[in-house]
């Protein structure tokens, strides 16, 4: 499978899943917009046959090479970032992990099992990056008890492993000239905004201004009953021309910080 395959596929299973995904689509080609992806992003733990290094593989056998790492000390998490510098406007690929020793006893424990019953789930002749979560039977009470150490840890616990955001890039965009311009399309058009740390992070001295929406929400069945969880989220990022003339090709810690948050759940 080529990397626009891949790409493909992803998205395919991404706007199934989300469906104001379909809509802000539709919104920026009511506006004869081309959309070009700056980043796809991925969620995992950090346990030996399903860390970030092993997830990457299906992108370094595309042409992918590490590029940036970053750490978030509070939300118990690492990430990396990686570019393709072959193939011109290739997404980034951000995958994120859980640094999962530092939760509590428990939650290792139950993290553990939903491990073993992964692997034992997990079918060989697909990649990680397509495999969702195999787990059949999840029970909210888990899905609870992770929440309440790790938002990222109960989302994961649910949706696995699937492009968790596509990014749409602003750059390119021709009716809309700033972040800020999309921003307000957007909420004019209904769409709802993370505002956790602002709504838009990052600055142009940052090099980099990002917003997201707020994660849909969508019914999952539990072993106890059905609930609605937040699923995926859609990206907007602006990037800035470096002293060097370059554009800004990685992230910025702080505002990650808070993109992260926009899978939290709500009530
Ligand atoms: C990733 C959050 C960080 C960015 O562009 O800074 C991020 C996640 O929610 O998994 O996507
Ligand atoms: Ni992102």
């Amino acid at each position: 499978m080529d990397l626009q395959a891949v790409f493909s596929r992803l998205f395919a299973d991404y706007i199934s899943l989300n469906p104001s995904v379909g809509n802000i689509h539709s919104l920026l080609k009511s506006e004869n917009e081309e959309i070009r992806n700056d980043h796809i992003a991925f969620r995992t733990y950090n346990l030996p046959k399903i860390n970030i290094d092993v997830l990457a593989k299906a992108f370094e056998v595309r042409g992918y090479k590490e590029k940036g790492n970053y750490r978030f000390k509070e939300k118990k998490l690492t990430a990396k970032h990686y570019e393709n510098d072959k193939i011109p406007h290739a997404p980034k690929i951000f995958i994120s992990q859980l640094e999962c020793k530092a939760l509590s006893q428990t939650a290792q424990k139950l993290i553990n099992k939903h491990y073993l019953n992964l692997l034992h789930h997990l079918s060989l002749n697909d990649e990680l990056i397509f495999a969702h979560n195999p787990v059949p039977n999840l029970s909210y009470r888990n899905f609870e008890q992770l929440r309440a150490e790790s938002e990222y840890a109960a989302w994961l616990y649910v949706h696995g492993f699937r492009a968790n955001h596509f990014t749409v890039l602003v750059n390119p965009l021709k009716s809309f000239s700033s972040l800020e311009m999309l921003n307000d399309f957007l909420t004019k058009n209904a769409i709802e905004l993370n505002s956790a740390g602002g709504i838009i992070k990052g600055s142009k001295e940052q090099f980099l201004k990002q917003s997201s929406t707020l994660a849909d929400k969508v019914m999952i069945d539990f072993i106890e009953g059905r609930y609605e969880i937040p699923a995926c989220y859609y990206e907007f990022a602006e990037r800035f021309t470096l002293p060097d003339g370059q554009l800004f090709q990685g992230f910025i810690t702080g505002s990650a910080d808070k993109i992260f948050e926009s899978t939290h759940y709500r009530k």
